[in-house]
């Protein structure tokens, strides 16, 4: 009879440690990928509140123990790509497309670059600080994959990725066929996975293709190859002033490029993410990826996508901190490791990663290229 009630007693307590074992959220969130201790798990504040975008670091991938992550399968599907199909309802698929290689002119002037209000102090958002800048012309939209292809067709260039045979890929956007091959993870950051085979004409790897996104950004490039484009089409990278300048639009101390209010009258004015990161895209802006690159309303110097769609390379060197005195055409750091890079992606949320503002930056090594990032070329005189 002690014996029988015993047992009873232990059978609840086992099943009860089952349920509250697996029932839990944050227990399967835990493992949705296992990875070893290393020095890039000691994550840093920025992390919590991050993408990972700038994780995104060749050396800095770990291995993930796939027996051990089996218990993530069901939360996994959740933000696969079978998942997220059908979102694309403005995908367009002309193959014969004018995309116009338009530069227009930022004139002449001066702005308060940074804010003294930052959403992300750590990222180096402030403080306010008045910088002038000569004028110079900048190409209207990100470089697409059109334009970057002419660039490859007329050099028989070969891009970072396509040497190194791999780039960082966000795992929602993976065939199930191709997430089967991947072992390694950035372990700051689980769902940007190491692809081999992705670059600029596979941009989800060797089972996909740029066919019917020509007028879509360029990913896959790192910093040497957008500085190798603009150089080829006698322009250059934008310096971190120049690109916030052009991106605040003629408008003073705003968060947007075209003002304050996420969705001024209701309307979506950037790629970005809706739902909740990074489990579930809406897609309510009509992409849960890339966009065309002259897709959204042009902000007041008549340029497209300057936040959101794809993060851009700019020509400075990191750094979170900067003078306080009054600048005229800075160039930021005379060194550094890493390149700044500037106005979020498709994949910024305000919960995870509020950087689709002008203010905002963020960083990568120079040889990172990744599926959110690209870039946009300038040139001081008209081409
Ligand atoms: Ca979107
Ligand atoms: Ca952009």
């Amino acid at each position: 009879m002690g014996i029988s009630v015993l047992m009873s007693c232990w059978a609840f307590i086992i099943l009860y440690l089952h349920i509250v074992d697996f029932t839990c959220p944050e227990t399967i969130t835990e493992e949705l990928v296992i990875v070893s201790e290393t020095d890039t798990l000691a994550s840093s504040d920025s992390e919590s509140s991050s993408c990972g975008c700038h994780s995104l670091k060749r050396d800095g991938v770990v291995s993930i123990d796939r027996d051990a992550s089996l218990l993530s399968e069901q939360a996994a599907v959740k933000y696969s790509k079978r998942a997220n199909d059908g979102m694309e309802v403005n995908q367009e698929h002309n193959q014969d497309l004018y995309i116009p290689d338009e530069m227009v002119l930022i004139p002449a002037g001066e702005f308060f670059m940074g804010t003294n209000n930052p959403e992300i102090p750590q990222d180096g958002e402030g403080p306010q600080r008045r910088v002038h800048l000569k004028h110079f012309y900048m190409d209207s939209h990100e470089i697409s994959n059109q334009e970057f292809q002419k660039f490859v067709n007329a050099t028989s260039y070969v891009t970072e990725a396509e040497k190194f045979g791999d780039s960082f890929v966000f795992e929602g956007l993976l065939s199930e066929a191709v997430k089967s091959q991947i072992f390694q993870a950035v372990a700051a950051a689980p769902w940007w996975l190491p692809v081999k085979g992705a670059d600029w004409r596979h941009p989800e790897g060797s089972d996909s293709t740029i066919a019917d996104r020509l007028d879509h950004p360029v990913l896959h490039v790192s910093w040497g190859d957008a500085t190798a484009y603009c150089t080829w089409a006698g322009k250059r990278l934008p310096t971190e002033a120049e690109w916030e300048y052009a991106c605040r639009g003629g408008l003073n101390d705003r968060l947007f490029p075209w003002g304050n209010k996420v969705h001024p009258k209701g309307q979506h004015y950037a790629n970005i993410w809706q739902g909740e990161f990074p489990t579930q895209n809406t897609g309510e802006d009509g992409y849960t990826r890339t966009s065309p690159v002259m897709s959204f309303p042009a902000n007041g110097y008549g340029l497209y996508n300057m936040v959101g769609n794809v993060w851009e390379w700019t020509s400075d060197w990191w750094s979170v901190h900067h003078t306080t005195d009054e600048l005229h055409n800075p160039k930021g750091p005379e060194t550094g490791q890493d390149r700044v890079k500037k106005g979020g992606s498709y994949m910024c949320h305000k919960s995870y990663c509020y950087r689709y503002r002008c203010a905002a930056r963020s960083q990568n090594t120079p040889d990172s290229s990744a599926s959110n990032l690209g870039f946009r070329c300038v040139s001081q005189n008209k081409l």
